[in-house]
């Protein structure tokens, strides 16, 4: 496989302005006739070459005339067509198996039913085309299938004909008037069951909304249109962007590698992000399903009507859209919460990635598999980016850049450049050194000192950043860093602060070192620093517990009020795995616990998160090697200790925030149940028979998914008699939901036994489980995966089933496969036996014959 360089970009030699797709749907035996209108660009006698993959060559003609063999060639997955016209059309077709498609990619069968996947090189996989995203052309699309087996047959844009044909065949023609690059391209043919609504734009278009879902799934699709509907309402009042066709549709299937899909006017959605009611899906379930439709809408302008110029610039449209749909998250409901799992996501998973060898810039600089490059630093990093720069221009002004930037852009296929661009322009601002977020990989670490001279009644913060170096990044330059910044009396007040360069509580840090002064400062203050997570950086400041916890009372920013509890759990398991003693907290720390837990009214879901102890993944990230047994110990040990000790606050808030009356999905009540269902996880941890009633209880009796899950995963998270129990009953309830089994899986894969190994093992040939299908695998595997301390068992036996399953899904679905594998990479971290044990595996997937270039760039990367 070879490497790709951002900087050799080049713009292409031809490009193509229309295209009719003619498509005869069949299991293994798919033909697809493309009519292509293609023109050279600029001066040249460059051949025309088209990408393809995994293609059976029919027939192709230049201009009506069919071409003989040695006009054309097909090497390296390209067809070369020498001395082509200035103008011409092309016919070309191609043969297609469908049905034997396991990676998910191009056009597969889903269960029953055909649908395509094309970002971002999956069109290739269809037919003979320039797959890149900067050739926009208008796709015409004509579907013909049996009738019976598939009464629906949808594409891009509107319907414009339609008809019978003997044989039991139909066909139905598409027209979508956008250009686009074929990465948008879609088709979708099957029998579904089909919700039905409409949208008025403010422009006064009627929009016509269609859910197609898996027959029998009506009633859990009502959710998924309330999103939509909610979707395209924010978007017009906050973004003043408006949906452009007359018809939108969202088609779930159960057979998808990723969690949705943009493609114009036909979002093709993992049916997880579509399917939900209160009785299968958890209240989080609800929120990612909003959150998910949100993004895919969001899409149609951050992504369809302004696009990439080349797929170094993904996050131009993935940054943008994630930035957009936690916004959207955040103004339907529960801002703080969101805001706080964003964080976690960015601290356990995006710092991980930071410092891993696969560390890349939001625009990374070279490539081998893009298919590897939709992670959290394109995406949740890259949203973070642009978060500062609302922060740094506010809301008037980001939203004046987002309108300069689509007047200039709409239509086009452009850089990260042209959106900074668009930001300086709009502001008469200039951000050039902001723009290293966009160049330089890796998490900066900022160090902050403070200094108080009482007589002459000065404040100093000395603030340094350092960020260490990346493969192939070796000198960092300073990175342009918005720190919010709260002050707090010792007794909690509020403190105004002034200083010549605090602008909206913003600190802009640019040097490596800088020392902010504070004059008129009567009382030495506790310092709330990057307040609402301003930077995607690590803090490393030296705060006290008295500090902590007066920011833990008293912070109006649920951020750091929520990080002053996740600082004195850190401290406290850090301070007993450097002393090889129990972990302890003191009794201040356990006192506004505990007085957080009796005055939860006020925001029971903040209490909630701010009970949560960091996961064994996030107490990882703050070790160079990182000591497994000491985090799985500590982890332990700290659970127990918060339920010993806070047991009555826990079993009376337990009986008092939980929602009275049937299941809602409201604010209030998802906020109470969070509550209720973290006290029930610590209590689990108390064997008595008064807690196993209360889960038993819980379980049983529980009219939502959100209460029966959480019972279940009490139980089994703090190794309860009643866990096995409730697993059984748990299957036999919901064997014939595929969606409600993956928990299942989950739970068992989470669990904390040296027996979870093996019962995962055994679970792959459970019934409820599939090698075909990534939500499966996902629950099971990449659950495990995740599992600290049963995936880095010493006696490296979770590395070796790993490794066994890796090479399963390297021939049949290597994109799944290189999800997977992210588990070895870092075998730096380890101690010396897991790093043998570690490297060994890896080796093993290095010399594999036919290793897919998905696994080659992470295995390559990472023994380097
Ligand atoms: N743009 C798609 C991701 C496609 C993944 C390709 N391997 C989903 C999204 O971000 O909205
Ligand atoms: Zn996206």
């Amino acid at each position: 496989p070879q490497a790709k360089y951002r900087k050799d970009y080049q713009t292409p030699d031809y490009t193509i302005d229309e295209v009719d797709l003619d498509i005869r749907l069949q299991d293994h035996q798919t033909l697809v006739s493309s009519r292509l209108t293609v023109r050279r660009q600029g001066e040249h006698n460059e051949p025309l070459r088209l990408d393809g993959e995994a293609l059976k060559l029919i027939n192709i003609e230049l201009d009506g005339e069919v071409l003989s063999e040695h006009r054309f060639q097909v090497v390296n997955n390209q067809l070369q067509i020498d001395d082509v016209p200035e103008a011409f059309e092309l016919l070309i077709i191609t043969q297609l198996d469908p049905a034997n498609n396991s990676a998910l990619e191009g056009l597969y069968k889903s269960g029953g039913a055909f649908c395509t996947q094309c970002e971002a090189e999956g069109f290739r996989r269809i037919t003979y085309y320039l797959d890149r995203p900067d050739v926009l052309a208008v796709f015409t699309t004509r579907l013909q299938a049996d009738k019976d087996k598939y009464p629906y047959l949808l594409a891009n844009g509107n319907k414009t004909d339609s008809g019978e044909l003997e044989n039991g065949q139909h066909w139905v023609s598409w027209h979508d008037p956008h250009p686009k690059p074929c990465y948008l391209f879609a088709v979708v043919a099957g029998d579904f069951d089909l919700l039905e609504d409409s949208y008025r734009t403010k422009h006064g278009r009627d929009v016509a909304l269609q859910l197609f879902v898996d027959k029998g799934n009506l009633g859990r699709a009502e959710f998924a249109m309330r999103s939509l509907k909610a979707a395209m309402k924010w978007d017009e009042v906050r973004f003043n962007l408006v949906y452009d066709l007359d018809i939108y549709m969202i088609v779930a299937v159960d057979f998808f590698n990723m969690g949705a899909m943009e493609n114009k006017g036909l979002n093709v959605f993992n049916a997880k992000y579509v399917l939900a009611d209160a009785k299968t899906a958890t209240d989080q379930d609800f929120l990612n399903v909003e959150s998910v439709i949100g993004h895919e809408y969001f899409h149609n302008w951050t992504g369809n009507r302004i696009t990439c110029r080349d797929w170094f610039q993904l996050s131009l449209k993935e940054g943008l859209t994630v930035f957009r749909d936690q916004e959207f998250s955040g103004d339907m409901s529960m801002r703080p919460v969101h805001r706080i799992q964003d964080v976690r996501i960015m601290r356990t998973h995006q710092f991980h990635e930071d410092s891993s060898p696969m560390a890349h810039p939001i625009r990374p600089d070279k490539v081998i598999e893009m298919n590897n490059f939709y992670t959290v630093t394109v995406y949740n990093k890259g949203a973070e980016v642009i978060r500062m720069l609302h922060s740094l221009l506010d809301e008037q002004g980001f939203q004046k850049g987002m309108q300069l930037y689509v007047e200039r852009h709409d239509g086009q296929a452009v850089t990260c450049e042209d959106f900074v661009c668009a930001m300086e322009d709009a502001n008469s601002t200039e951000l050039r050194q902001f723009r290293r977020w966009y160049e330089q990989a890796g998490t900066p670490v900022l160090s902050i000192t403070e200094s108080y001279d009482a007589s002459a009644e000065r404040y100093t913060l000395h603030c340094r950043q350092h960020t260490a170096a990346t493969p192939g990044q070796k000198k960092k330059q300073a990175f342009h860093i918005p720190l919010r910044v709260h002050f707090y009396s010792d007794s909690g007040e509020l403190l105004k602060l002034t200083s010549d360069e605090l602008k909206n509580d913003i600190l802009q840090l640019t040097e490596e070192q800088q020392d902010f002064v504070f004059e008129k400062v009567k009382e030495k203050p506790v310092p709330g620093l990057l307040a609402g997570f301003s930077a995607p950086v690590k803090l490393d400041y030296e705060y006290q517990e008295k500090q902590l916890l007066t920011l833990l009372a008293y912070s109006q920013d649920p951020f750091i009020c929520w990080d002053a509890a996740q600082q004195v759990y850190l401290q406290a398991m850090k301070k007993a795995i450097a002393a090889g003693s129990p972990v302890q907290l003191s009794q201040a720390s356990l006192d506004a616990l505990k007085h957080k837990l009796e005055n939860q009214q006020s925001d029971p879901a903040l209490v909630s998160l701010l009970l949560q102890i960091p996961s064994e993944e996030s107490l990882s990230g703050e070790y160079d090697v990182i000591p497994v047994a000491d985090i799985h110990r500590v982890c332990g040990e700290l659970k127990q200790l918060l339920a010993s000790e806070l047991e009555k606050e826990l079993k009376e808030t337990y009986s008092s925030c939980h929602p009275q009356g049937a299941y809602q999905f409201a604010p209030t009540d998802i906020a109470q149940r969070m509550l209720a269902n973290t006290c029930l996880a610590f209590l689990a941890n108390l064997k008595n028979p008064e807690i196993t009633a209360l889960l038993e209880r819980q379980f049983s009796k529980a009219d939502n998914m959100t209460d029966e899950l959480a019972a279940m995963q009490a139980a089994v998270h703090a190794n309860h008699t009643s866990a096995d129990n409730m697993l059984r009953e748990f299957a036999a309830k919901w064997q014939s939901n595929s969606l409600v089994m993956d928990k299942w899986l989950a739970t068992q894969a989470s669990a904390a036994r040296s027996s979870t190994l093996d019962s995962v093992k055994q679970l792959t040939s459970h019934g409820a489980f599939s090698w075909q299908n990534p939500n499966r695998i996902y629950s099971l595997v990449a659950t495990f995966t995740h599992n600290l301390a049963q995936l880095h068992r010493e006696d490296g036996e979770g590395y070796r089933w790993l490794r066994e399953v890796i090479v399963r899904l390297n021939s049949s679905n290597p994109q799944v496969a290189s999800r997977l594998v992210t588990a070895l990479l870092q075998w730096r971290r380890f101690d010396e036996k897991r790093q043998t044990l570690l490297k060994q595996e890896l080796k093993t997937l290095q010399e594999l014959p036919d290793l897919a270039s998905d696994l080659y760039e992470k295995v390559e990367q990472s023994l380097q």
